[in-house]
């Protein structure tokens, strides 16, 4: 029997700020997501405070990479997006790249990390690592944005 539909499955995408602060980055970075037949639910700009950074990554606290990351998390503007397909969470996460730079730009050139990260702090995006943190970030970044309701009856925004 064929199936009728795709299962949907949502992930948050972070464009870091040192993304954001080149539009050719950003541009190829979108041009990537509609690429890979994603939705895109929501999409929102966000400059973040020190404070935000720090309770998004609280479970980082005690590693050597924490003050920085938080400084940088909050040094620029970033975008935020809620997106769907099937196996977005693993779909994102291999778009991205290993998190490490050098890893990236030597094992994965073709990812989003390998052509435009910069350092293991300052590596263009953040994706949810499981439907666990899925369901912990999406709400972190949208708390308006209701998953049980959308999965009854919103459309995407794109497609
Ligand atoms: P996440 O935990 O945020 O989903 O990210 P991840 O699995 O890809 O990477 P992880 O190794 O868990 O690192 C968490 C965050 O810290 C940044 N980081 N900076 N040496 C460094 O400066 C360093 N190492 C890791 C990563 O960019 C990631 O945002
Ligand atoms: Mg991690």
């Amino acid at each position: 029997v064929p199936r009728l539909c795709r299962v949907l499955q949502l992930t948050l995408a972070v464009i870091k700020p040192d993304a954001v602060a080149h539009p050719l980055i950003i541009e190829s970075i979108n041009a990537n997501i509609l690429e890979n037949k994603f939705l895109i639910i929501r999409r929102k700009d966000l400059h973040w405070k020190k404070e935000h950074s720090e309770m998004f990554y609280a479970e980082h606290s005690n590693r050597f990479f924490y003050q920085r990351l938080v400084e940088f998390m909050s040094s620029g503007p970033m975008q935020a997006y809620i997106l769907a397909r099937d196996d977005a969470i693993r779909h994102w996460r291999e778009m991205m790249g290993p998190t490490k730079v050098f890893r990236a730009r030597h094992t994965s050139p073709d990812t989003i990390r390998g052509r435009f990260g910069l350092t293991d702090t300052r590596n263009t995006t953040h994706g949810s690592d499981s439907v666990e943190s899925a369901q912990k970030e999406i709400p972190f970044f949208f708390p308006d944005f209701c998953i049980d309701r959308w999965m009854k009856e919103e459309e995407p925004l794109y497609r």
